[in-house]
């Protein structure tokens, strides 16, 4: 056992020392204040906010420390096959709001934190959000760390330590402006380890000799060294001891400190130079969602990263002296998209380079070891690299994914030896000009399971981008797992007054284990006094909002209208101009009323927000027609309540976590078949807000699980685009007079000078319309009709909504990993040891 290797006296020294849970609020305040003035050498005389949130925070981290030394060691012992999650994004958001719920201990240190005369909701406000992401790629893979703790999985995540996450948005005279995020000045929750590092070589040269027995040997060397720093996270379970670790490497030059050759012969700024290049790798994530650039530092990311790790894991089996055969019985290793794929020659290489073993040995452990998720069929943001590229800065890896190719090729040929063609379309190189490695092709090929996000999703990469892949590995290699999100941040922490509602009918928050508990609020669905309370929750969820929007954009919006939501990246696929353009129909329709009509309708709010890629034009015009339109239409006075349009700045998870809880509806409503699942629109629904939805990614999966009357679906289907995207350029078709109307208005420079906004237009009217807004736009606008008169009976639109809520267990996260774990990974919990913290 873990104790018996320890000698008694020892092991009695170190068991004195624990950080058990507050017993009582004075005990908070005590470890709180502690903190305060020894950490962080502040007084009761300059304790600002700041100071506040830094000493409970510390105060709580010492609680997590214990439990995560604890799931470390006790993992290590059980020695049972491991996950490890390797992400180029982890979306956290805040720490210490999740910190004290996952150990139960929140109304204590709220007690305590009033006493010391502070409210919890502002030291809460105080911390950064952890954004080293995108959008859904990211924050999916920090709701499965969550799940992955929560369910004792002996599991690790793997990312980058960014200086910078994704930027700060600033809205200025209605344009997106870009601020550096630099998150790192005050941060508890990582632990830098200054003993855990990696040299990581670049570029340089491949030597191959023969070596005495006969035996081919190519050493890479003559590159450049850079060092990986490990930094780890503790990521708590839900009531539960289990603390599994994230570690996130930082880049520093190889020497630790400049270059003292170049320091003393008086080349200064040179020596400095070489330290900052070195630092440049992990400095700032890239702010692209579904899109790729093929930029050089990237790919040295993406192989500084996987490297790092693959050594760290690598080193890690070692220590447990098994003979190799056994790594995929100890190892499961899981792909988040293709951003990871180097693990891939990267474990082949150390295998055969260094760890002296035969291709196919080697070969059939990277194989069994690797799993590939893919999250986009969109082309723009499948990754390919190109040849040269990769020659020069991974020449080694090169030679491999080209005998890896040649191995695969010799057995498609094999197998299809009248396919000729097919050969060419399946080689992960793509014969262009330059040639390029197309690297889904390579992490399909590298690992024994794909599978795709929702149902749709899943089912389109096996009759379009993999096509051959079926045929070459059978259907069995292809399968599902339906995105989730975890119901201890998007329900209980976020919307804490629903969570209480439901903890009082079910007898206590179990659910927040096992969200198919839900099911039992059904039977609530026609008890007045629930109704009342939930309606009740929902309002003041839209004060809430209502009160952030007029303090950061100035308007005022009555909590009473529909909240009408699209918070997401910004992106024409998922079509906000769709949105916008509905807007304005809407404006253009209350304008062209008589007083008396009016009064008949519903008054809406439309909020928008998300952020665009830097680079990104389309998307950055899109947020300027949504201002623009704001601008219009907030100050006229025919419209009044009626109609507002606000569009709110950085959103981001802590602003996400405001904002799901208030909608009345939310709009998920990509063209058919280009969003790979979405995440939000299950977020939404489970706090109690309706969908207006095309059939696209998991708003069908939704759609089943609460009942086609409960949700607004519209628009064409997936297996229609293509033909409809045809008829754009062969059949001259009638513009729907509706949306005619709305061009017209910009056009006339009713939202400012048209020009501006002539692309968004001209893309739709002159280029094809690719993401067929025309075609959708009058089931949109007549499905917005319907939601208006259902929004009027209250009533039924209440029952909807609770009943929406009952169904949507399945989304957990949970169940994703607990799929996972299954039918990819093959592996187990393992259960905590006793000692728990403060459940
Ligand atoms: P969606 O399904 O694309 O709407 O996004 C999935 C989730 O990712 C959201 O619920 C948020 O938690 C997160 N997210 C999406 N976009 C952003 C963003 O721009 N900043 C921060 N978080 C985002
Ligand atoms: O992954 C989410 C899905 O819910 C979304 O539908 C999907 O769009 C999103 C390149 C991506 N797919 N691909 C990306 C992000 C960054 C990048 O550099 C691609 N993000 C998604 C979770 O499954």
């Amino acid at each position: 056992s873990i104790e018996a290797s320890i000698p008694e006296p020892q092991r009695a020294a170190w068991q004195k020392f624990s950080a058990e849970p507050f017993k009582t609020k004075e005990e908070f305040e005590q470890e709180a204040v502690r903190h305060i003035e020894t950490t962080l050498a502040r007084s009761l005389y300059n304790c600002d906010e700041g100071a506040a949130y830094g000493g409970t925070a510390l105060a709580f981290r010492d609680r997590l420390v214990i439990d995560w030394n604890r799931t470390q060691q006790n993992q290590t012992f059980a020695d049972q096959k491991r996950v490890y999650y390797l992400s180029l994004e982890f979306l956290m958001g805040r720490a210490l709001d999740n910190a004290m719920l996952n150990v139960q201990q929140k109304d204590t240190a709220k007690a305590g934190l009033a006493d010391l005369g502070f409210r919890m909701e502002d030291i809460i406000n105080q911390e950064r959000d952890a954004a080293l992401g995108n959008g859904g790629l990211g924050r999916l893979a920090a709701c499965f760390l969550d799940s992955l703790a929560s369910l004792n999985y002996p599991a690790w995540g793997y990312g980058l330590r960014y200086r910078y996450g994704i930027f700060k948005q600033e809205i200025i005279d209605g344009y997106q402006v870009e601020i550096p995020d630099y998150w790192l000045d005050f941060n508890p929750w990582e632990f830098p380890r200054h003993d855990v590092t990696v040299d990581i070589q670049f570029f340089g040269n491949v030597r191959k000799y023969v070596d005495d027995s006969g035996k081919q040997v190519s050493v890479w060397e003559n590159g450049e060294i850079v060092q990986a720093v490990a930094y780890d996270v503790p990521i708590p379970g839900y009531a539960t001891p289990t603390t599994n670790n994230l570690r996130l490497w930082s880049s520093k030059a190889a020497s630790g400190e400049f270059d003292f050759q170049k320091f003393n012969s008086g080349e200064y700024e040179s020596s400095v130079a070489d330290q900052q290049r070195a630092e440049t790798i992990s400095a700032v994530l890239y702010p692209n969602d579904n899109l790729e650039r093929g930029k050089e530092l990237r790919l040295k990311q993406q192989y500084f990263w996987c490297a790092a790790s693959l050594f760290d894991i690598v080193r890690r089996f070692k220590k447990s002296k098994k003979a190799w055969t056994e790594f995929p019985n100890a190892v499961a290793i899981q792909l988040n998209d293709t951003h990871p794929t180097l693990a891939i020659p990267e474990l082949q290489r150390i295998l055969i380079d260094q760890e002296g073993l035969e291709w196919d040995e080697a070969w059939s452990i990277v194989q069994k070891t690797f799993g590939y998720t893919n999250h986009t069929v969109l082309p723009e943001a499948l990754e390919k690299w190109s040849v040269p590229l990769f020659q020069h800065l991974l020449p080694r890896h090169l030679q491999i994914i080209y005998d890896i190719n040649l191995h695969f090729l010799q057995y498609v040929e094999r197998n299809f030896p009248k396919d000729r063609e097919m050969l060419g379309r399946v080689s992960i190189i793509e014969e262009s000009q330059p040639k390029m490695v197309r690297m889904a092709y390579l992490a399909l090929i590298g690992s024994h399971k794909v599978n795709g996000v929702a149902e749709l999703h899943s089912d389109l990469i096996k009759t379009t981008i993999f096509k051959d892949f079926v045929k070459i590995y059978g259907p069995d290699k292809f399968t599902n797992v339906t995105n989730g999100i975890t119901p201890r941040r998007w329900l209980h922490q976020a919307n804490p007054r629903l969570s209480e509602l439901i903890a009082s009918k079910l007898g206590g928050y179990d659910f927040l284990k096992d969200l198919t508990l839900l099911h039992k609020i059904e039977n609530y669905v026609d008890d007045k006094a629930f109704r009342k309370e939930f309606q009740e929750i929902k309002f003041a969820n839209k004060v809430r909002l209502a009160k952030h929007i007029k303090d950061t954009n100035g308007v005022s919006v009555n909590p009473a209208a529909l909240f009408d939501i699209q918070v997401k990246r910004i992106h024409e696929y998922k079509r906000q101009q769709l949105n916008i353009f509905g807007v304005i129909h809407r404006y253009l329709t209350i304008k062209s009323m008589s007083p008396e009509e009016r009064k008949k309708l519903a008054p809406r709010v439309s909020i928008f927000g998300g952020k665009a890629a830097p680079g990104y034009w389309m998307a950055k015009t899109i947020i300027h027609l949504v201002n623009a339109v704001g601008a219009v239409v907030n100050n006229d006075k025919d419209v009044g309540d009626l109609l507002k349009c606000v569009f709110v700045e950085d959103y981001n998870v802590s602003k996400a976590e405001i904002i799901v809880p208030a909608s009345d509806i939310s709009e998920h409503i990509s063209t058919a078949g280009t969003e790979a699942s979405g995440t939000s629109n299950m977020k939404f629904v489970l706090n109690g807000g309706l969908i207006i939805g095309t059939c696209d990614g998991a708003n069908i999966e939704i759609t089943r699980e609460v009942g086609e009357e409960n949700i607004f679906l519209f628009g064409n289907l997936s297996e229609d685009v293509e033909d409809l995207r045809h008829a754009h350029f062969y059949s001259k078709f009638e513009f729907d007079p509706q949306l005619q109307r709305v061009f017209d208005a910009i056009k006339e420079g009713r939202f400012g000078d048209a020009g501006q906004f002539s692309a968004l237009v001209n893309g739709i009217v002159e280029h094809g319309d690719y993401y067929l807004v025309s075609d959708d736009f009058k089931s949109y606008i007549d499905t917005h009709t319907l939601i208006d008169e259902a929004y009027k009976d209250q009533e039924s639109w209440v029952s909807k909504c609770i009943t929406a809520v009952a169904r949507m267990g399945f989304f957990s996260s949970d169940r994703c990993i607990d799929e996972y774990a299954e039918m990819i990974w093959n592996v187990e919990p393992l259960s905590p040891t006793k000692k728990a913290k403060g459940v």
